[in-house]
């Protein structure tokens, strides 16, 4: 039995909500944080306690590891989970959290450290086996007529990427041979303002690939299963619009073989929680890019191909019970699209925050709403415009498709902009709806075209 009896939920938005249901559905008390800018947060009104851990700035909030940890102690809760963005990646905050005596509902701080850093998490993956993109296989060094040659040998064009970086942030892609030094001196300087760390790594560029992430889930016995896939290639500037699962176009077989290894390399470095292995897909390969040590924001596609619900295995796994499945329970039923409902314009993707005069929910069977929004509620300017995850489910990719054009001309969002209306496009789209979109695909449509 779980050892877990209170946890704090550092977070807000649909994902505190999201974790708020998973602890009430296990009959574990609750305690939400929020800023003062977050009173009318919807978790904050269901929790069972609530404390406010400082004024609208995040850094002054939802990062703020002491005022966080000492909510935890006034409250007496015995684990904290972090949700997705803000302290989730974050090794320090972990680390402290479980020196605290608290349990900290993710992956060991040494994991999550090790994942941040680009250059160390290609190297323990390909030592346990997952296929990367061919490139430096480590930090570039000082030498530039070495570089020149191991980037001849990889073949332009490549990409060079901060291995303080991920989620595109310290990237450039160099075209031939006269530009490399440069663009490495530069990438160098930058990576080093940007993420304390002038460590720097090559790839071969891949310039269509599509974006297939893996999930998995590992328990604190030695278990590791994997959940399958998800496309997340429908992408706008690194953020994901549309995500999918399974991804089209894989079998049964290639997805159990990569599955497989992606579980093998968990146990290989002892990974503890839920998990997801981002890869590029091209031209029928998997090449391992980054793992995220989180809980992903489209982990409710997966949860719906499944039948597993992730949020409370990675309570389950944090208060040490083993896996409730073993692989071969996991069967894929069905495909899941996840459309995610921005406060935004859906022509300039300016933010639009406000007060929500009307809010009128898609429903049916095979569509689910995650969303903290409510009628009255006002959106604030401070934080990701994210502000809720329409999902729909049927027995093939076609009708979920359908569903969810359908679901997306129910929805009523007034008082603000958000993107449903290019949500409505997209749905419409032939290539979208032939699953033939890489990661380039939107920002083409879009005519912006830039990278
Ligand atoms: C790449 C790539 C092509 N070739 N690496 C961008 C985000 C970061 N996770 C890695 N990224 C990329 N790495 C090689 N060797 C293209 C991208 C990329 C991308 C990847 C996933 C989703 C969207 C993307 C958009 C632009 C570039």
């Amino acid at each position: 039995m779980s050892s877990i009896n209170k946890i704090l939920i550092a977070n807000r938005g649909e994902i505190a909500l999201r974790v708020l249901r998973a602890c009430k559905e296990l009959g574990i008390q609750t305690v939400a944080v929020y800023s003062t800018a977050d009173k009318d947060l919807k978790h904050v009104r269901l929790a069972d306690e609530a404390v406010c851990i400082g004024p609208h700035p995040s850094l002054n909030s939802y990062l703020n590891i002491p005022a966080i940890i000492s909510a935890a102690e006034v409250t007496h809760a015995d684990a904290i989970h972090p949700g997705y963005g803000f302290l989730s990646e974050n090794a320090d905050f972990a680390e402290q959290v479980e020196e605290s005596g608290f349990i900290f509902i993710g992956p060991k701080a040494e994991n999550i450290r090790i994942m941040g850093n680009k250059v160390a998490a290609i190297e323990a993956m390909q030592n346990s086996g997952v296929p990367c993109v061919p490139g430096s296989n480590g930090a570039l060094g000082d030498d530039e007529k070495n570089n020149i040659k191991l980037a001849k040998s990889i073949g332009f064009p490549i990409i060079i990427k901060a291995s303080g970086g991920g989620g595109g942030r310290g990237m450039r892609v160099v075209g031939s041979e006269k530009d490399l030094i440069n663009a490495i001196e530069i990438t160098k300087t930058e990576a080093l303002s940007f993420f304390g760390n002038d460590e720097v790594y090559l790839e071969k560029f891949l310039t269509t690939p599509r974006h297939v992430e893996i999930q998995v889930l590992a328990d604190q016995h030695g278990n590791a299963i994997h959940l399958g896939e998800r496309d997340c290639s429908m992408q706008r500037r690194h953020q994901k619009v549309v995500e999918e699962a399974p991804a089209p176009g894989i079998s049964a077989e290639l997805r159990n073989k990569i599955g497989r290894i992606c579980a093998k390399a968990c146990k290989q470095i002892n990974y503890c929680g839920a998990g997801t292995f981002e890869f590029l897909f091209e031209n029928g390969e998997f090449y391992f890019i980054e793992m995220n040590t989180r809980i992903q924001v489209e982990h409710t596609i997966t949860e719906m191909i499944t039948g597993v619900d992730i949020v409370q295995e990675q309570i389950l796994i944090a208060g040490g019970d083993p896996l409730s499945y073993k692989q071969k329970d996991i069967q894929i039923h069905g495909h899941a699209i996840e459309c995610r409902i921005n406060a935004e314009d859906p022509y300039n993707f300016m933010p639009s925050p406000g007060k929500i005069t009307q809010y009128h929910a898609a429903g049916g069977p095979g569509v689910r709403v995650d969303s903290h929004i409510y009628n009255g509620y006002t959106v604030p300017s401070y934080y990701d415009s994210l502000v809720g995850k329409l999902i729909t489910f049927a027995d093939s990719r076609s009708k979920a498709i359908i569903k969810m054009q359908n679901a997306l001309n129910e929805m009523v969002i007034d008082g603000i902009k958000t993107n449903i209306p290019l949500q409505r496009v997209i749905m419409k789209d032939a290539t979208y709806k032939k699953g033939e979109v890489n990661i380039h695909y939107l920002e083409k449509m879009l005519g912006e075209n830039n990278s």
